[in-house]
Parts: C-alpha cells; structure tokens; sequence
C-alpha cells in the first residue's frame, strides 16, 4: 500500500453544496444519449473520467501479490480481490467527472504501478488505459453507456478488462458490472453496482462467478457481492463472499456448505414473511436444495446463491425514495475465511470534498516533480477541472464551454480539410487476444516522453 503521506490531503477548498436539482436538468433529457447532454458544472466533480479510471489502482499491491502466488487458485483469489477493490471508490461518488476531451491523456506514477490513460474517441466516448508494475499488466478500455429511466440512470461500463502476469504466461479478463444511480427525480441519489462479474483464467480454465446483488429494497442484500471460483470442469473450488464497498473473503466450499446448513435463520429473508413454509429448518432445506441444484455450467440469475429468499416480496417493504442502509446485526462471517481485500476508511472530510478517497484527493496534483515532463495534454493542466477544483464555478462554466467549443472547432476542421480522422497518440484499435473482442493496444511509447503537444486545452 502507498504510503500517502506524500501525497496531497485534500483539495484546496471545500466543495460548493448546491441546492440545484438534477431532475431539473434530466426531465428534457429523457431519451437522449447522456454522453450528448451538456450538465452544469454544480454536478460535475474535480476530476476527468480518465483520473476517475485511474481509481482502479488503489489496490494494486493486490496484482503484486497475486503474481507472488504459486498456485493459480490463489492467484484467481487475488485477482478476484482486485477487480472489486477497483470498485469501492465509487460508493457515495455522486459528482460526474468531466468527459474527456478527445486526445486528452493522464499519467499516473507510484510505487506499485504506473498507468496511462488516454480518450481514444470522443462519439462514442471510449478510454483506453494500460498499468503496468514489472510482474503484471493491467489495460482495457472504457465506454460508458448512460442509460435514462426517469427515476434512475443505469451506466453499463462497455469493455473487456485484461490482467496479465507475463512471466507465467497467464491472463485473466472480466466486464465490469452495471452503475446504477436511483433517486433522480425525488429523494436522496445513491448508486449500486449490479450484475454478474466473470473473471476468466486463460492458462489455468478457472472461473471466477461472482455476482453483484441488488439491494432491490432488501437491504441485507445492498453492496453484496458473492460467488465461486471454478475449475475448468466446473466444480466449485472456493466460496467467495463480501461487500464492494468494504472487503472480500475467501473461504473452502465444505466450511461454506456447513455453514448454509447452520446459519439458515442469517440466510431466510429475515421475519418478514410469516408463512408457516418459513421456519428455520424449512428454509435451510430450501437453501441446500438450492445450493445443490445450483447450474454452475451457464451463468444465469438463479445462478447465485441468494441470501434472500426473496427480493419480490421485500421491495414492499422500503420506503420508495429512500436510501436502503446496510444492516450492521447482519454479518456473514463464514469459518475459515481469509480476507483478501479490505477497503481503506474515507478521509474525515470527505464528505465536503465530493465523497473522495484519499486516493482521489490526489489525482489532481501537480507534484514538484512533474512540473517540466508533464505531456501538454494531461488532464492535470485542464482549466475548467482547476477551476471546480478551486472553487470557482463560474469560472469553470466559463472554461468547460470554451473547450467543448474549441474541441468541437477541431473537428469541424479536420472534416473539412478531409485530412485524415484522429488518431490516439498512444493506443490503436486491436483484438483482445484472449476474448478476441474489440479492444485498445497501447503502443508501448509514453514513457519516453517525447510529446508532441495538439493543442487540446
Ligand atoms: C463505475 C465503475 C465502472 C466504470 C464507470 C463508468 C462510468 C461512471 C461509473 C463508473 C460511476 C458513476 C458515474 C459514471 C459516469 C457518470 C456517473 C461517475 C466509474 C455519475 C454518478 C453520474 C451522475 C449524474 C447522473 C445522475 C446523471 O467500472
């Protein structure tokens, strides 16, 4: 882990707590393509999607032990460990980060891995990113898909994730699960990573399913995360359970199963159902009947093995705008556990600095060192992102339209002139050689540092 000392604590000044609402803006939207929608800064948060990506790599020292690993079990427990890691920073994270502008870049460097991020296209928007630390890869690419419901917005992160420990030959790929952000036209917002993570293990056939549950308005269920690692024939190796937000355990599937059979009343759906069905006995029948019919071959919903009975009945139960609470008397704690990942407290003043980590407090500065090797286009030097950060809206309103303009103007000009599309500085449109799907290579050539500056800012 950083030693994050070094590092800035927070912003500058505390953020501007706007009373504006986002239905105002959203209710005209409704239908369009969210990437299209231009939004007041008061929504917008210090940071650019590219910073925001670099987020993923709080825990990177968790890469570092994974490759340390001899058995590949172990290495999948700590992949596995990471891929959720990249997630905890996003819970409470309401502010959207800027988009990108097309050609923008940013730069990370510290001691457990170096990343580089650049915005690959702008319609649709896509960022590319390749981390690397010696003894294993980490790239992919982003395309953040919004999509309105009214009451909601539903972001599906489009894009294979690719993890590679070169040394041993090994590679391992997942999608990110779906973003989804409630209360949009009444009640406090809040967000909840949904849907089912595949992590797959090309050298060895191991599998990771994990799946990420809807809280659905049964909070015992909100931020969980559960599931199996697999071998290649499918037999369940090991019971991996947790919260996004929090930790991640690992525990063998005998101490697992024991544990079903005796923890049924942690397991039923609490007492809200009164039905006789529903003594404990019953329900831990039901449970192992359920556990033992699960089909691990094809990852469908009943596919997970739910800590709820039921979702249907309980949604009745919560308040309609509410913010569901995780319910602290409910914790699995499961024999034999071993914790792989453990999520670091927030900063004290997070809550006036839009909800950061102290990771994310960081991301913005210009560090002593950086000031004459920066690439001219590093989201660092963008104006309207220092504006924000510094307190000043308006003058961050005034700067966001200035560039969006400017960046519109390139483009109209390179459409006339017929001069050929843009094309990344640091990554080109490839094959995913594992998943063979549509994917961003990097070239290998930002570190040595010799920019050419397009004039983006
Ligand atoms: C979630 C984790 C994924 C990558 C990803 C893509 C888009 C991000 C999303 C994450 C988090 C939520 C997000 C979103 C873009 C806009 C949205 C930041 C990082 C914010 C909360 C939008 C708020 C405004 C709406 C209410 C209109 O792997």
């Amino acid at each position: 882990m950083e030693v994050e000392n070094e590092y800035r604590h927070v912003l500058p000044v505390p953020m501007y707590h706007s009373e504006y609402n986002i239905w105002s803006v959203l209710k005209n939207c409704i239908g369009k393509e969210l990437s299209k929608i231009t939004m007041p800064v008061v929504f917008n948060e210090p940071l650019s999607f590219l910073q925001r990506m670099a987020e993923y790599m709080e825990y990177a020292h968790l890469l570092r032990i994974a490759s340390q690993q001899e058995d590949p079990m172990t290495r999948m427990q700590y992949v596995i460990g990471f891929a959720v890691s990249a997630l905890a920073s996003n819970w409470e994270r309401l502010g959207k980060p800027f988009n990108p502008l097309l050609g923008e870049t940013y730069e990370l460097e510290r001691k457990e891995f170096k990343i580089i991020c650049e915005q690959v296209s702008h319609h649709p928007p896509v960022s590319a990113f390749h981390a690397e630390n010696g003894d294993w890869v980490f790239h992919g690419s982003i395309h953040p898909k919004l999509k309105f419901w009214g009451k909601s917005v539903e972001i599906q992160p489009k894009g294979v994730v690719t993890v590679e420990f070169p040394k041993l030959n090994e590679a391992y790929t997942w999608t990110n699960v779906q973003c989804c952000v409630h209360n949009i036209i009444v009640g406090k917002l809040w967000m909840e990573q949904v849907g089912n993570m595949e992590i797959t293990s090309f050298a060895s056939g191991h599998k990771a399913q994990l799946t990420f549950k809807q809280a659905g308005g049964n909070s015992k269920d909100l931020h969980r995360v559960e599931g199996f690692i697999l071998d290649k024939s499918k037999h369940k190796l090991k019971f991996v359970y947790g919260k996004w937000t929090e930790f991640i355990k690992c525990t063998d599937i005998n101490s697992y199963e024991e544990y079903v059979r005796d923890n049924s009343t942690k397991f039923s759906s609490n007492s809200r159902s009164k039905s006789p069905n529903d003594s404990p006995s019953h329900t831990s029948r039901k449970m192992l009947q359920k556990f033992n019919s699960l089909k691990v071959g094809s990852f469908n919903k009943s596919n997970s093995m739910s800590t709820s009975e039921s979702v249907d009945d309980a949604s009745l139960d919560l308040g309609e705008n509410s913010v569901p609470k995780s319910e602290s008397t409910y914790s699995i704690d499961i024999p034999n556990s071993i914790t792989i990942w453990q999520v670091n407290p927030r900063p004290a003043q997070s809550s006036d600095y839009y909800q950061f980590t102290q990771f994310a407090m960081s991301l913005n500065e210009i560090e002593p060192k950086m000031q004459d090797c920066m690439c001219p286009t590093d989201s660092r030097l963008r104006p309207d992102i220092r504006k924000l950060e510094q307190g000043d809206i308006d003058g961050a309103a005034v700067e966001k339209t200035r560039l969006e303009e400017k960046q519109r103007d390139a483009n109209k000009s390179r459409k006339s002139k017929k001069t050929a599309e843009w094309t990344p500085r640091w990554f080109h449109q490839g094959t995913n050689p594992y998943t063979k799907q549509d994917d961003w290579e990097y070239n290998g050539d930002y570190w040595k540092r010799q920019y050419t500056d397009p004039d983006i800012f």
